[in-house]
């Protein structure tokens, strides 16, 4: 075997999770069929100049028909665990009103056959696209959408609460927040820092009112939130760095961390927005043990660490991947695991995402060399093998993506798959990575 793949000798613990995940506009297509409604991403990338390449979701990697093959293909890689998210614009296509029984039923045969094969589901409730509708009445910036999640996450839970063991409940609210209303980059394409913070409050609302219904059913799912974190590092060692750099983690990590786990939000974010931010007007009494209702698990997603300079900017360290916002760091992986535990304690933590985008091509006899894949993964995996070692209660890993997919604003242009997509045909193919990780689960270890 090549360098990459010579094996590290790292054993993981018994029973450890080895996964892959995904979303469901990233690759069901099939927008328009069994009464899906519309989402803020089929507005988003429908309008010119949003998507590299004018590129939409329209079709994606189609695993809306092929999901069964995909599911082989799982099989087939041994993966322990799928995550997955649902769209809910498939089952309430408006946002209210009564669940639509086909959309229901496409993620109640995809349970089924992930129980057929002996891979654990795990199901996001939130990926990003909410119901355009929900949109034209306000969005994220209107309270009224946090209870609609609520009846949603209710509807889903009583269709499959019973088949469900882990359900994660909002993917990355930091996401919407920066890339939806502070740099507009993602729907709903907005430039405008008040409603973005008053957005971040309503989207842990509904994470805390998922969760509150999850145990008012008194079903057996586990649920948490799924953040993406960023260590934070001063890039020089001056005072004013440090200050930055803590500031800077305020926003990245303890607003979304504290808010879910301590049932505040950190006073120096609240400082910095100011006694009249539309974000401090919009909190209400009670709010905030809504979102700290207790959680079983957090789901950290981890690319890229941040360096931070005096002045409160940021500048680049490590080398970048495909993606120019990602520095390749491992060590990253390992700092903000042990720092989640030694702030918030033993919580079980499961990696519901980490991987990197390749320009890698379809090469002869169909292999695709994506051996820069198979390096970032080991050096990550070792990465989260040390803070087990060191006492973080990580109970599973899921590399992004199980497939080639729809990567937002830059269309069909970034590949982060384990599993090479063929879009003019839809075949899949396996890269080298996906036969090394399947070598990885086999053996429990790098
Ligand atoms: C995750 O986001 C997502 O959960 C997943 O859907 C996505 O496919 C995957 O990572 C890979 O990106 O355009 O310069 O403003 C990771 C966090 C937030 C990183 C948005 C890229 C856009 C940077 N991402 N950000 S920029």
């Amino acid at each position: 075997p090549a360098d990459a793949e010579a094996p590290l000798g790292l054993r993981f613990p018994d029973g450890f999770v080895w996964g892959a995940a995904t979303s469901a506009y990233q690759i069901e297509g099939a927008t328009k069929e069994d009464g899906r409604g519309e989402s803020v991403w089929d507005t988003f990338s429908h309008t010119p100049g949003r998507i590299k390449g004018g590129d939409t979701g329209d079709v994606a990697a189609d695993h809306y028909h092929r999901y069964a093959g995909d599911l082989d293909l799982m099989r087939d890689l041994g993966l322990r665990s799928y995550r997955f998210s649902i769209a809910w614009p498939r089952i309430q296509a408006d946002g209210a009103g009564a669940p639509n029984q086909r959309g229901l039923d496409f993620y109640r045969r995809l349970v089924a056959g992930l129980h057929e094969r002996g891979i654990a589901p795990m199901a996001t409730l939130f990926h990003w696209d909410l119901p355009q509708a929900l949109q034209d009445a306000g969005g994220w910036e209107s309270r009224d959408v946090a209870l609609r999640f609520a009846d949603y996450a209710d509807a889903v839970f009583t269709a499959l609460g019973d088949d469900v063991p882990v359900w994660l409940t909002i993917n990355e609210p930091k996401t919407v927040v920066q890339n939806g209303y502070l740099q507009g980059h993602h729907a709903p394409g907005r430039q405008d820092p008040e409603a973005a913070h008053l957005v971040a409050h309503h989207l842990q609302l509904a994470h805390g009112l998922a969760v509150q219904a999850l145990r008012s059913r008194g079903g057996p799912g586990r649920i948490g939130p799924a953040f993406n974190l960023h260590p934070c590092y001063p890039a020089d060692s001056s005072p004013a760095a440090a200050a930055a750099t803590t500031l800077y983690d305020g926003y990245e990590n303890r607003f979304y961390l504290d808010s879910v786990l301590t049932g505040r939000y950190p006073a120096d974010v609240l400082d910095d927005l100011g006694p009249d931010s539309r974000l401090a007007r919009g909190i209400r009494d009670g709010d905030l043990d809504i979102i700290a209702t207790p959680v079983d698990l957090l789901a950290v997603q981890y690319y890229t660490p941040i360096y931070v300079t005096a002045a409160g900017g940021t500048v680049t360290r490590w080398p970048t991947s495909q993606a120019d916002w990602q520095q390749i760091h491992p060590d990253g992986l390992y700092d903000i695991l042990t720092r989640v535990t030694r702030d918030y304690g033993p919580l079980p933590i499961s990696i519901t995402e980490n991987g990197l985008p390749t320009t890698d091509a379809l090469g002869p006899d169909d292999t695709v060399d994506d051996a820069g894949r198979v390096t970032f993964l080991r050096d990550h995996i070792a990465a989260a093998h040390r803070a087990i070692a060191d006492g973080v209660p990580l109970e599973s890993f899921h590399v992004w993506s199980l497939m080639d997919n729809f990567e937002w604003a830059e269309g069909y242009d970034q590949r982060w798959g384990l599993i090479h997509v063929d879009y003019p045909t839809q075949r899949r193919i396996l890269k080298r990575s996906a036969h090394w990780y399947r070598s990885v689960i086999a053996d429990n270890a790098v």
